[in-house]
């Protein structure tokens, strides 16, 4: 794992101090908005990240995404309340001419694998590369390997490529991440481990300007959420809020 730092993490937020309605100084800061998307695969673990970012959950046999799936997650970062919109797409292919409306500013990007699938890997690069052509200019990506619970060290070798279980080593990922500007992490959705310091360096990493700047607002209504071009109703996106801030 890399790009860890335990010192400027995301901390929670209570609803009052976080969302600007309660009566204390804390209540009047202006969340930062941060639009992110998160692409990859299906079933790398795109949604069990979110859910346990969001929600500390994770569900061993999660049913999959249609189309996408809208979540929010207040978090405070030093003297800033960060409020992440959270678009989570559908991994499956007949999805993704979809995706370039969920990307589309954007400001960060997490794109997943499943350390235990190689291709998946390749399927990831090829995320990276759409974004890296097509989305914002500035928008901030972090590629993840998710499922190292899965992962299991072979006692009597030191070597990684020694564990049973992993397709893809840490090194070719991270040497390929550093390559092309991306952060890059090592993820458990289930147990928990790395999913925050995604969040957090990605926090870290967007400039201030660029959480301020206004952009085109879509229409987010009771947790439905409507983009251009879906049908109204009840379309292809599953809407959720998390109106506290936990994270
Ligand atoms: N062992 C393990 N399983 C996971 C992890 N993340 C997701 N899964 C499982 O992988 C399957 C696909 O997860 P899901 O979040 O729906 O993937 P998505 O299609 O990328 O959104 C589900 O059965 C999850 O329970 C993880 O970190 N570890
Ligand atoms: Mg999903």
């Amino acid at each position: 794992m890399s790009n860890t730092s335990r010192q400027n993490s995301l901390s929670s937020e209570s609803p009052a101090r976080a969302g600007g309605e309660g009566t204390n100084q804390q209540s009047n800061l202006k969340p930062f908005q941060v639009k992110l998307v998160l692409l990859g695969e299906a079933a790398v673990g795109k949604s069990s990240l979110v859910l346990r970012f969001v929600h500390h959950e994770f569900q061993e046999n999660k049913e999959p995404t249609i189309g996408a799936a809208f979540l929010t997650q207040k978090c405070r970062l030093e003297d800033k309340v960060i409020k992440f919109e959270i678009w989570d797409t559908a991994g499956q292919e007949r999805f993704h001419s979809l995706a370039p409306m969920y990307y589309r500013n954007a400001q960060a990007a997490v794109v997943v694998y499943d350390v235990t699938k190689a291709a998946s890997l390749d399927k990831a690069k090829s995320w990276v590369k759409e974004l890296q052509r097509q989305a914002n200019p500035n928008i901030v990506i972090a590629l993840a390997g998710n499922k190292i619970d899965l992962v299991q060290p072979i006692e009597e070798s030191e070597e990684e490529s020694q564990e049973s279980g992993r397709q893809v080593p840490t090194e070719e990922a991270k040497a390929y991440a550093n390559e092309f500007g991306l952060l890059f992490f090592e993820t458990s959705a289930k147990k928990g481990d790395g999913v925050r310091d995604v969040f957090t360096e990605i926090a870290k990493k967007i400039p201030l300007e660029l959480m301020m700047s206004p952009r085109p607002r879509q229409i987010v209504n009771g947790g439905q959420s409507q983009l251009p071009g879906l049908p109204r109703g009840n379309g292809p996106i599953a809407g959720g809020t998390n109106g506290g801030c936990n994270c």
